[in-house]
């Protein structure tokens, strides 16, 4: 029976103060291809991404830019959705910040917390960074070579002073405690959890939760001189995008999230004051949050300051859409840091791509134009060879969902190309095009099995590879409705006989432009 129950994933929301990097469709890439495995495999999905637009760094970038904040996050939103949109994601809403409705969603979570007693009024005395938008007690800083005081980010940290609001974090560490001991699923990778479990032990001050100094946030509720402090907004969009308040709403079957997907350097605020903010609130907490690495280009961390941001743009421009999304979570194993190299990319494109799953595809489909008059073949009894090439094509199903469960995106992908692999040896093996002359029937068998591991190939990689495993599918005849899991194995098999369209080359080989 299909699992038809919801399933709500998110990405982090990004800061639109600039365009964006191949961070930001790395984790877009990472997300939509759980979203889709998920969606694939029965599950009812909601996929939220989006923009994160309030805060000092957005208000100050704009003030350079000399425009106004909303224009300023407007416009880089915009080319936020085309990336998403080029990178074929399939987000079910591409939240901002501004929309109305999370302003509304926002002041709602606020009263709620304040209801609870945990909200009260002081004054802030510290270190804040922009860049990092977080406040920093001065054991975190350090005095940099210039003299001035660094968040552990190496960004700069100001002294502020003013009238703020305070969350009572303090009062929380015991229930987060017993949250992570209760889940131990609720954060990864473990590493990742090890160090928030550091953090908390530590022991926990209240936090910061608004501003008086700028304007450009959600107006604290009974207190509009105070905005919200931009990681309170922020959080809160996972809930505006399951309909929150409004707990009768079609879309609050989603929460609780079933997965956050970030970066590792914004995990504390997703696991140590979201849960917060939810259990003050008296809201379900998600179930899980999953960090993912952070990409370099060529081994160097990437910033804007350093010039060598790559712009995905150019990158879908240079090698394609899904030779990025395919190299991006082949090459890095989920959960750790990458890196990114042109050699790096063109390797895995034409090996993995052009050599091994295009040419399978390209061989096994021409024969079949040319020597069963372009039709899905009709096999004959089933050698021990064919069998165990079926066995292992079969078997892959539960190997990508125990892949997908640990998040090892890149698990699922080796599995996959393990049997691309087999299925390679297999042909070659076989010799179909010498059995064209001695066994025509046997040869009939044998294209049969190489086509319908291609067909659950193709399938298995829809999640990574949208277009290309679309068209392996067009290729082969399969119908719309016959493309999800339900499909693997003998719930779908090529049915003998149906013609196919005239054999194109899915994945062609990158070629060095001319010097
Ligand atoms: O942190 N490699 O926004 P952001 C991989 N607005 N991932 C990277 C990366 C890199 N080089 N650089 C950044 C924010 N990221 C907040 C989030 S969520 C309620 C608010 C990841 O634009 C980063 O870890 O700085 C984060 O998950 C996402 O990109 C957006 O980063």
């Amino acid at each position: 029976m299909p699992d038809k129950r919801p399933y709500y994933v998110t990405t982090a929301i990004a800061y639109p103060n600039g365009a964006p990097h191949i961070g930001h469709v790395y984790e877009a890439i990472a997300t939509d291809a759980i979203a889709r495995f998920h969606a694939l495999d029965g599950r009812d999905v909601r996929f939220l991404t989006g923009t994160d637009e309030h805060g000092l760094k957005m208000a100050q970038t704009a003030a350079r830019e000399g425009v106004k904040p909303f224009d300023w996050a407007t416009k880089n939103a915009a080319r936020f959705k085309e990336m998403d949109e080029l990178y074929e994601i399939s987000f079910d809403r591409f939240i901002r910040t501004t929309d109305k409705d999370h302003y509304a969603a926002s002041q709602e979570l606020w009263r709620r917390m304040k209801a609870a007693g945990d909200i009260y009024l002081g004054k802030y005395e510290g270190w804040y960074s922009v860049r990092d938008e977080a406040y920093f007690d001065e054991s975190e800083t350090v005095l940099g070579e210039d003299g001035t005081r660094k968040a552990p980010s190496g960004a700069p940290v100001e002294w502020v002073v003013e009238e703020s609001y305070f969350f009572r974090l303090t009062d929380y560490q015991d229930r987060l405690l017993k949250l992570y001991a209760d889940n131990p699923g609720f954060i990864g990778p473990d590493a990742r959890r090890n160090e928030v479990l550091a953090f908390v032990k530590r022991g926990l001050q209240d936090l910061s939760i608004s501003r008086t100094t700028f304007d450009w946030g959600v107006p604290v509720p009974d207190d509009p001189k105070h905005v919200m402090y931009v990681w309170v907004d922020a959080l809160t969009n996972y809930i505006t995008g399951a309909g929150f308040p409004d707990e009768g709403s079609e879309l609050w079957r989603y929460w609780p999230a079933d997965l956050h997907v970030i970066g590792k350097d914004i995990i504390r605020f997703h696991t140590v004051f979201w849960p917060a903010f939810l259990m003050s609130a008296g809201v379900e907490l998600p179930k899980r949050v999953f960090a993912h690495g952070f990409l370099y280009n060529r081994g160097e961390k990437m910033s804007k300051s350093v010039g060598n941001v790559v712009d995905p743009f150019a990158l879908a421009d240079g090698y394609g859409v899904d030779a990025v999304r395919y190299f991006l979570l082949r090459e890095v194993p989920f959960g750790q840091d990458g890196s990114y190299s042109h050699d790096a990319i063109v390797g895995r494109l034409n090996s993995d791509l052009a050599n091994d799953l295009g040419n399978l595809a390209q061989r096994s489909l021409s024969m079949i134009a040319r020597n069963c008059e372009g039709r899905a073949p009709r096999p004959g009894p089933f050698s021990e060879a064919d069998a165990a090439m079926l066995a292992s094509v079969d078997g892959l199903l539960a190997k990508a969902r125990k892949a997908f469960e640990d998040l090892a995106l890149h698990v699922a992908l080796s599995s996959i190309w393990a049997v691309v692999a087999e299925a390679n040896r297999y042909f070659a093996g076989q010799e179909p095009w010498a059995l064209k002359k001695t066994d025509p029937e046997r040869m009939a068998t044998v294209l049969y099995v190489t086509a319908e591991t291609v067909r659950q190939v193709a399938i298995l990689a829809q999640p990574f590879m949208p277009t290309s495993s679309s068209k392996l599918l067009d290729l082969l005849a399969i119908p719309t409705e016959a493309r999800d899991f339900a499909a693997l194995a003998d719930g779908g098999r090529l049915t003998p006989g149906v013609a196919f369209p005239a054999p194109q080359p899915v994945f062609p080989r990158f070629v060095e432009p001319a010097a």
